[in-house]
């Protein structure tokens, strides 16, 4: 079938792209609008072209999986000239998104009318590129330049209204599409056209904007290169003639689309398409998720609470008594208040996501509840009672799941009736805000309750990555590798400092031992401690030394820095450098790209082992638990992708 048809309404042709699943502007459809301008330019009957989309989307974008190719013709930005230059007007009737090219395409037509819930947007710069067929030249003209500059250097889309308030759309509409396009192309037909958007001006703004504009995206964007890139071309676009400004962004983009970045974050685009869908379970039907019950309330329960509720999931929150209840409300309604203030939830939103919570004492309330998440203190007899009363309680097909981070879950699932039904579900702290979702079966776990856990993934919008078992799952084993390999470094000799700085200069927010600090040191302590009371084998830590000095991060006034009273910025701490004397065996001087590397390395060898063992079952899914659970720069494309580049 055509990826392009052609229908008559009396004298509009009504242009259909079918080109599923996001009709993305792959060479066939671009040859097919082309074809479709000379087509009706040429037929005296029509007097104006409606372009609409057939499936869930308009166009979403050029076909990145084409983007590793030589270009074919017809050119984007040749196609989108074109259409701007047809002889009838061309009227872009936009539902769910125009994204990229496709909205590049719809600056082409004379207008743009979208329904409600639509939105625009020129996402390039998040897989590393710049809008590449004018949408760094078009938007300017057509919003002015403040607004295309948001557009552009953030790639977040904007809703039909506030696209229409911008004036990146010109009408929107509630109800049929079509019928609503037909009538706007036949009212503007029967006034003056508006000029071209090429044709329209764009007023400059001052030098003293840019650098102001320069500074901010610089901090947003984090050491990723394409909002700057971006911006350079809006400002070419505001000082240079068309032409000039098109040449400019054309040359920009084709750099971009060659970088290790624009890899990267494609590498990281798609893996995150594949991650909520895994091969292995085509044809496991999930449980259908309607209602959901949390045990405990404290940081992590009140988290997945909250995470369930913003997704529409009625919640049932136990508690082992009424104080501890009402400690997870207060919890749960704290978060919701904190959304409220940053504009995230309006009042009556909370208010309608804390009436869909149930809190009570009796797991009685759970009879019905077809997926129960346990999120009780790390302590297997602690975790075990919960089950026992879970066994009894819930209904024999109810999906089972426990968010440890650290214990065995076959050791908790122990002796529980119809263990098929059992899954670790490991969510990431603050929960409701932290997209990674480790999903965790042990052996008995069937396919349904599998599956089930990547629906539950997909409906909190996380990124759900399965994990085999072994200490920490594939995240924090990584993350203990990492801190192993940055006191190393320290014992040779390299300052905490200079490694905080490598790592941040590499793209984390916060350096290893900067990021201890604040999560405190004695967590992994503890574990350590645990383990080597059960006989195991492990080694003194650097971490070790400072936590039975009282030196457990930024709550106790200091662990790897110090810290005046009240502040959270680290000085390198005199009292560490006495504690760790003996233990420093070097004066080696690093330069930051080496430790970064060597770091990112140790990262890598962690998920070589961690594929060799079968636990992660790709390189790609150990790159997204690295970018959605421990904050590794996306841009960079995740430490197996680095390695695998270096
Ligand atoms: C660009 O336009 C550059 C131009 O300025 C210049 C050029 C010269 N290409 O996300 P979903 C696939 S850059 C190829 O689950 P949803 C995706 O892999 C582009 N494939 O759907 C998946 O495949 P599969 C700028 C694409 O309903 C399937 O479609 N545009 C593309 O949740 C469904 O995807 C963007 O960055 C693509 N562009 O969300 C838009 N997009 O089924 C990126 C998707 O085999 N796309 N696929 O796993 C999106 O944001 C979402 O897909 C969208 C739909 C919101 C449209």
């Amino acid at each position: 079938m055509s990826v392009v048809t052609i229908s008559r309404n009396g004298d509009i042709a009504v242009v259909t792209v079918d080109n599923p699943p996001v009709n993305a502007l792959s060479q066939a459809l671009r040859r097919g609008l082309w074809d479709a301008v000379e087509t009706l330019d040429a037929d005296p009957q029509v007097r104006a072209v409606v372009l609409i989309c057939a499936g869930r989307t308009f166009i979403a974008g050029a076909d990145v999986t084409e983007f590793g190719k030589p270009p074919l013709e017809p050119h984007l930005p040749d196609l989108v000239d074109r259409i701007e230059a047809a002889a009838k007007p061309w009227v872009a009737a936009i539902h769910g998104s125009a994204l990229g090219g496709g909205f590049e395409v719809a600056m082409g037509c004379r207008f743009r009318v979208a329904v409600e819930g639509a939105s625009v947007g020129l996402p390039e710069v998040s897989l590393g590129i710049v809008p590449g067929a004018s949408g760094t030249v078009r938007t300017p003209r057509l919003a002015g330049v403040e607004a295309a500059v948001d557009l552009v250097t953030s790639g977040k889309p904007v809703k039909a209204a506030k696209a229409l308030s911008l004036g990146l759309v010109d009408a929107v509409f509630a109800g049929d599409l079509q019928a609503n396009a037909l009538a706007f192309a036949r009212d503007a037909l029967t006034r003056e056209l508006p000029p071209p958007v090429l044709a329209r001006p764009v007023a400059a703004p001052d030098a003293a904007f840019w650098d102001e504009k320069r500074k901010a995206v610089a901090k947003a964007a984090k050491g990723a290169e394409a909002p700057l890139r971006a911006l350079d071309c809006l400002r070419k676009a505001a000082e240079a003639p068309f032409a000039e400004a098109m040449a400019f962004e054309r040359q920009t983009f084709l750099d971009l689309r060659a970088s290790d970045q624009a890899a990267a974050l494609r590498h990281v685009f798609f893996a995150e398409r594949a991650a909520p869908r895994p091969a292995h379970l085509k044809g496991a039907d999930p449980l259908p998720l309607r209602s959901a019950g949390v045990i405990g309330g404290g940081t992590m329960g009140a988290g997945i609470a909250a995470a369930l509720r913003d997704a529409g999931i009625p919640v049932t929150l136990i508690e082992r008594d009424d104080e501890a209840l009402a400690r997870g409300m207060a919890n749960l309604r704290g978060i919701f208040d904190g959304a409220v203030k940053r504009g995230k939830l309006s009042e009556a939103q909370a208010e309608a996501h804390m009436a869909g919570v149930t809190a009570t004492t009796d797991y009685a309330a759970l009879s019905d509840a077809d997926l129960v998440i346990e999120a009780v203190f790390e302590e297997i007899g602690v975790k075990r009672a919960v089950f026992d009363r879970l066994a009894t309680a819930c209904r024999a097909d109810a999906v089972l799941a426990t968010n440890t981070s650290y214990l065995d879950p076959r050791l908790i699932a122990e002796g529980l009736p119809h263990p098929d039904r059992f899954i670790g579900l490991h969510f990431f702290s603050p929960a409701n805000v932290m997209r990674l979702l480790e999903i965790v079966p042990v052996p008995e776990t069937s396919d349904r309750t599998l599956a089930t856990g990547f629906a539950l993934g997909r409906m909190l919008n996380k990124v759900p990555v399965q994990s085999g078992i072994c200490e920490g799952f594939i995240g924090n084993r990584i993350l203990k590798r990492y801190r192993a390999g940055a006191e190393t470094l320290v014992r040779q000799g390299v300052a905490i400092a200079d490694i905080d700085a490598a790592m941040r200069a590499y793209g984390f927010a916060m350096g290893p031992f900067e990021a201890q600090d604040l999560g405190g040191l004695d967590i992994a302590f503890l574990q350590r401690e645990g383990a080597r009371a059960a006989g195991q084998d492990v080694p003194e830590t650097l971490g070790d030394i400072l936590v039975r000095a009282n030196r457990k991060g930024q709550k106790t006034g200091g662990g790897w820095y110090d810290y005046a009273p009240g502040e959270r910025r680290p000085q390198p701490s005199a009292a560490v450098a006495e504690l760790l004397a003996d233990r420093i065996t070097g004066r080696t001087q690093m330069d930051p790209e080496a430790i970064a590397r060597h770091l990112v390395g140790e990262m890598a060898a962690e998920g070589r082992a961690i594929l060799d063992e079968g636990i992660a079952a790709s390189p790609a899914d150990i790159d997204l638990v690295e970018i959605h659970g421990y904050g590794f720069p996306r841009w960079r494309g995740g430490p197996m992708f680095a390695a695998s580049r270096a």
